[in-house]
C-alpha cells in the first residue's frame, strides 16, 4: 500500500501540484522539510540581531523607522514559517527547543557583528538579496505551506533590498567617511552573503560532508523541494549584484569578479568553504553570543507566552462578550 502511495505522491510532484497536509507524505519528505523550514525559521530571528543592535543608534526618524520595520517582517517572517513546520506535525516550542540546544541551525551568516550604521544596508542589501534570489524559487516549492509562506517572505525581503541599497546610496555619495564606512560594511558582509547564504557547494573535493552537501540537494529537487542547486543560485546572485555594486559607486572585494562572455556569467574567486565547515563545527563568540541573545530574550518572553496560553484557554462565552 505504501508503494501506491508513494507512486501517487511522486506523481503528484511530477506533475507540478502542491503537496498539501492532507495528502500522504514520505517520511523522508517530511523530515527534510522540517530541517529546511526550521533552518529558516531560525535564521529568520537570529537575523534580527545584528542589525536589531543598530535601532536605538539609527542617525535619523526615518532611518529608524524603516529599520523597525524590517526587523519586524524578520520576525514575521520566521512566525509564518513556524507555522508551516507545524503542518507538519511537529511542535514550534520542540523546534525552539532543538535551536537553543543546537541540535538545529540557522545561517551562519549572521554570526558576525554589525560594526557600524552602514553595516545594516549592507545586510538588507546583500544578505536580503541573497535570501530573495534563493527563495524566489521556493514560492513554487512543492510543499503548499512552505511555497505560501515563502510569497509574502519574498516582497517584503524585495522591499528590504531596495532599503538597504537606499541607504548605502546614501553613505557611497556622502562625506569621503560615509563612503569608507558604506564601503567597509560591503567588504565584511560580501562573503557571509555569496558564500554562507546559499549553503554548500554542489560539489567539493573530499570531507563526508560536502557528499552530504549534493546529495542533499539532488533528493530535495527530486521531490520539488528546491528547483536549483546551491551553485546555480549564487551565480545567479553574484551576476544580480555586481552591477548594482557599479550604480552605487563601491566595489565587491573579490579581485577575480569580472564578466566571462563565454560562460555568459561573472567568474567570481574560490569560497573557501573548509573555513566555513571548521567555523560551524567548532563554534565561533559570535555564534555563542546570537544564542545566548536569543535564549534570554525567550526567557524574558515567558510571561507573554504564560499570557497569551492564558487567554487562550478563556472560555468561549467570555471571548465572546
Ligand atoms: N549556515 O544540507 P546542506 C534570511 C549546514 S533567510 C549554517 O548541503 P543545503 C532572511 C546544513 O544545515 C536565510 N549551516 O545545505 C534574513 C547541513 O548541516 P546539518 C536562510 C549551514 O540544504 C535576511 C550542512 O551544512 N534561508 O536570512 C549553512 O543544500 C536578513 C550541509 O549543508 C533559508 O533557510 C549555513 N549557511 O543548503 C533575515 C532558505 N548552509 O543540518 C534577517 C531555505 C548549510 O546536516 C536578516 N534553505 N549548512 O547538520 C535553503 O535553501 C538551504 O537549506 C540552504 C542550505 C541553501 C540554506
Amino acid at each position: 500500500e505504501d508503494e501506491e502511495l508513494l507512486a501517487r505522491f511522486e506523481a503528484l510532484v511530477a506533475a507540478g501540484e502542491t503537496v498539501e497536509p492532507r495528502d500522504w507524505l514520505p517520511d523522508g519528505y517530511r523530515r527534510m522539510l522540517i530541517r529546511q523550514i526550521a533552518q529558516h525559521a531560525h535564521s529568520e530571528i537570529i537575523g534580527m540581531q545584528p542589525e536589531g543592535a543598530w535601532l536605538t543608534r539609527a542617525p535619523s526618524l526615518h532611518r529608524k523607522a524603516a529599520l523597525l520595520a524590517k526587523v519586524q517582517d524578520e520576525a514575521g517572517h520566521g512566525m509564518y514559517l513556524y507555522s508551516a513546520a507545524e503542518t507538519l506535525g511537529v511542535d514550534r516550542a520542540d523546534l525552539m527547543d532543538a535551536l537553543h540546544r543546537g541540535q538545529q541551525r540557522y545561517a551562519a551568516t549572521f554570526d558576525h557583528p554589525a560594526l557600524t550604521w552602514a553595516d545594516t544596508g549592507a545586510i538588507a542589501w546583500l544578505t536580503d538579496g541573497a535570501a530573495v534570489v534563493n527563495q524566489a524559487p521556493l514560492t513554487r516549492t512543492s510543499y503548499g505551506p512552505y511555497a505560501r509562506a515563502m510569497r509574502r517572505v519574498c516582497q517584503e525581503e524585495a522591499f528590504h533590498v531596495r532599503q538597504g541599497y537606499d541607504q548605502l546610496l546614501s553613505l557611497s555619495r556622502g562625506t569621503p567617511e560615509q563612503h569608507r564606512m558604506a564601503q567597509d560594511a560591503v567588504n565584511r558582509w560580501w562573503l557571509p552573503a555569496v558564500a554562507l547564504m546559499f549553503g554548500p557547494p554542489d560539489t567539493e573535493a573530499g570531507g563526508a560532508g560536502a557528499a552530504v552537501g549534493s546529495a542533499v540537494s539532488r533528493r530535495a529537487i527530486a521531490w520539488g523541494i528546491k528547483q536549483h542547486t546551491n551553485d546555480e543560485l549564487r551565480q545567479r546572485f553574484v551576476d544580480l549584484v555586481v552591477p548594482q555594486a557599479e550604480s552605487l559607486g563601491l566595489s565587491l572585494p573579490d579581485p577575480a569578479i569580472r564578466w566571462n562572455p563565454e560562460r555568459g556569467h561573472h567568474d567570481f574567486g574560490p569560497i573557501d568553504w573548509p573555513c566555513y565547515r571548521r567555523a560551524l563545527a567548532e563554534g565561533t563568540h559570535w555564534a555563542r553570543r546570537r544564542l545566548a541573545h536569543r535564549e534570554a530574550a525567550h526567557r524574558d518572553g515567558a510571561w507573554v507566552r504564560e499570557a497569551a496560553e492564558a487567554y487562550a484557554r478563556r472560555d468561549g462565552d467570555e471571548t465572546a462578550e
